[in-house]
């Protein structure tokens, strides 16, 4: 318990250590991540005690046996073969680890066997190197790096259940405040969930290292209120709006090889190598958390990937400056 209570007082005197960071394990802020915190804050109290026990008993050895003066160098009784001491020293610790190991697979069954309502949100989820692909099946969504879901509240429970799986090399999806962390394997599909308590924004971090970007293969979530999300919902099934004015734009973007690897719903673009750009200029960052989505680094994005991400798998095309400058106006108006 002590230990347990040293990290809570530590955490909670040093919020902007602990409690304010995006990625805080120490403030969960859904059932599952919330499962999680209280379980290690279990198994701290008792490796805590068992810590607390042993160091103390040393230290009290130490001092209680410490070599006097008046010593004469004999050494003190033996003892040998102590039935009561050996047995002790064998059930207690088999008993802890019996305990240990109960509290945690009650925990995994009770994350893993959770009964999906049927408000719950399905999304696919497919890592990349190195981005991530968000699929939602029902809502005939398809976008890129900033997974959006809605809020869930104990009256109205609307918890999002995620398909992972991976087209190349194994990944791992982790948003700490949010769920547990899940590896992405290919020709597999693993499942995890999550009701987020408050809306905002969530980040993460692709957790398996998966080629030379890992590093730069981040991950936002954003909790939206009902509202938010009916209408980010609604804004994603529509196709991209296009004006006149980026025409030279579209025709330049329609002509280069993009299209071999990205879709813009409504254009000839059906590639699937790359993110979906349908509703580009809605998202916050550009490719994976590397850069935030302004004009002028998706000017550099177009004219040499390199420049934010050294080897992503996304080749420089050389073009023109002119054309950068017309493919990116037309980019940002996809909202
Ligand atoms: C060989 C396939 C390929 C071609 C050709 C290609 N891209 Fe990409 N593109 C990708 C990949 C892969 C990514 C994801 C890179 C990453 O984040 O690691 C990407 C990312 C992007 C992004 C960021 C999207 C996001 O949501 O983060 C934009 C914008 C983009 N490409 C625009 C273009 C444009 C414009 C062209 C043509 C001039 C083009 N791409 C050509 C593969 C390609
Ligand atoms: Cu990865």
């Amino acid at each position: 318990m002590l230990s347990a209570a040293v990290v809570l007082a530590a955490a909670g005197t040093q919020p902007a250590l602990a409690l304010s960071s995006k990625t805080s394990i120490f403030s969960p802020a859904s059932t599952p991540s919330q499962s999680i915190f209280s379980l290690s804050m279990f198994v701290f109290a008792i490796t805590g005690g068992i810590f607390i026990v042993v160091a103390g008993l040393i230290a009290y050895a130490a001092v209680r046996f410490r070599q006097r003066p008046d010593d004469d160098g004999s050494e003190p009784p033996q003892v040998f073969g102590s039935n009561q001491i050996e047995l002790s020293w064998t059930i207690i610790p088999v008993l802890i680890v019996v305990v240990l190991f109960l509290a945690t697979a009650r925990m995994i069954f009770a994350i893993q066997d959770a009964p999906k309502p049927a408000a719950a949100l399905e999304v696919t989820v497919i890592g990349h190197q190195f981005w991530w692909e968000f699929r939602y099946p029902a809502l005939h969504i398809t976008t890129a790096n900033e997974l959006h879901v809605p809020v869930s509240s104990v009256e109205t429970p609307r918890p999002t259940f995620l398909k992972l799986t991976s087209a190349d090399v194994i990944h791992s999806f982790w948003i700490p405040r949010l769920a547990g962390k899940t590896d992405l394997v290919p020709n597999r599909i693993n499942e995890l969930w999550m009701d987020p308590h408050t809306a905002g924004m969530y980040e993460g971090q692709c957790a398996q290292f998966c080629g030379v970007e890992h590093a730069k293969m981040l991950l936002r979530v954003y909790v939206d209120t009902p509202e938010q999300f009916a209408a980010w919902v609604k804004q994603e099934q529509q196709p991209g709006t296009q004006n006149a004015a980026v025409s030279m734009g579209r025709q330049q973007f329609e002509s280069q090889a993009c299209v071999n690897c990205h879709t813009i719903a409504g254009t000839s673009a059906h590639g699937q190598f790359g993110p979906d750009l349908t509703h580009l200029a809605s998202r916050r960052s550009i490719a994976s958390g590397a850069a935030e989505n302004t004009t002028e680094n998706l000017e550099r994005w177009i004219a040499d990937p390199d420049l934010i991400k050294p080897e992503s798998l996304m080749p420089s095309m050389h073009l023109t400056p002119d054309q950068v400058r017309e493919i990116t106006a037309y980019l940002n108006t996809l909202q």
